[in-house]
């Protein structure tokens, strides 16, 4: 496993000096944020990201994410001008070194969750997702706001969103993506990037809009609209084990042995009535089998990139939510040790 960990750029409060210092780190996943979605990233944003990582010891491989235009997704005559444009970042950013590109395909929102901040028995805080809670949320108010969700929406733009995507149901939403693959894997093949869709977190519908990379079922058909090793996955534990539906070592295991993994966030989550809690990466301090999913990684040879995924806050740590210094970096010295255990007792 080749071991990465996210950084929102320049502007992160959790700088490359101090990333660098957590064991065995070696790949920083990042990407260009002051770029509209759908527009092409310049070259000069591109080298300087990598310079300035490559200037702390570490290798910019991995891009999360180049964010898919809502046109493309609601399939609208407009799209094939951005999907140009998507097929520009992918050029622009394998002459610069990158070999993942992690995206999603979820209409309007990215990860949802019901609360940031919701202090644990122990003092920490982190993210939860309680369904009672998302049901007095009304995305149409314009008064919602929350971090993941493009804030730049206003009250209109979302209603217009919400009226065109009444007429696109899963169906077509997976007829979109179709299109958007053919259009776009064949020039990470030419360039030698591989594509990770990330699943929908939570994997479930949300305030009626479609979601589709949920489960098995869907992942299998996601796979097959274009056969190909550069379209793959970025497997999300957290997210895809949100459904208990979901068994999370199975897809790790099924997916890595078709080599379709080439990214995975390591998080562990713990499922409770109505929702779930994001907790520490330890196998015992949440519902996923994380030993269980390392060692299916393991067994089958694994040699793509991994990161910890969110943490809690921690020491009294603030800033971006998930996206702290402390608790991922407790969660990638967990995963070493898993990994270096594993290794050692093949
Ligand atoms: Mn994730």
């Amino acid at each position: 496993m080749k071991l990465g960990f996210r950084w929102y750029g320049a502007d992160d409060p959790v700088t490359l000096q101090k990333i660098r210092q957590i064991p065995n780190m070696h790949n920083i996943v990042t990407a260009v944020y002051d770029v509209p979605v759908g527009e092409v990233w310049s070259r000069e944003s591109i080298r300087a990201l990598r310079s300035r990582i490559e200037e702390n010891g570490m290798v910019m491989e991995v891009i999360e994410s180049v964010p898919v235009h809502e046109d493309i997704k609601l399939g609208l005559p407009t799209r094939d001008r951005y999907i140009a444009a998507y097929q520009e970042n992918i050029r622009r950013l394998a002459a610069e070194g990158v070999k993942c590109i992690c995206y999603n395909f979820m209409p309007v929102f990215d990860w949802t969750r019901t609360q940031l901040d919701k202090v644990a028995a122990d003092g920490s805080n982190s993210l939860v997702y309680y369904a009672e809670q998302l049901k007095g949320m009304d995305p149409l108010s314009g008064e919602l706001s929350l971090p993941g969700w493009d804030s730049s929406y206003k009250k209109e733009d979302m209603r217009r969103l919400f009226e065109q995507y009444s007429h696109v149901d899963s169906e077509a939403l997976f007829d979109h993506l179709k299109y958007f693959l053919e259009a776009i894997i064949p020039v990470a093949a030419e360039n030698d990037v591989k594509m990770a869709i990330h699943p929908d977190d939570p994997p479930w519908p949300i305030f009626g809009l479609p979601r589709i990379i949920t489960d098995e079922k869907n992942i299998d058909r996601f796979l097959k609209l274009v056969d190909s090793p550069y379209n793959g996955l970025t497997l999300c534990t957290g997210s895809l084990g949100a459904d208990p539906h979901n068994d999370v070592v199975h897809l790790v295991d099924k997916y890595s042995k078709m080599g379709r993994i080439h990214f995975m966030h390591v998080r562990n989550i713990k499922l409770v009535e109505n929702g779930f809690e994001e907790t520490a990466h330890d196998q015992n301090c949440g519902s996923l089998d994380i030993i269980g999913i390392m060692k299916a990684l393991s067994d089958n040879g694994y040699d793509g990139y991994i990161r910890p995924d969110h943490g809690r806050m921690i020491w009294g740590e603030t800033g971006k939510p998930g996206y702290g210094l402390y608790d991922r970096a407790l969660g990638a010295s967990y995963l070493n040790g898993v990994w270096e255990t594993l290794q050692r007792m093949k």
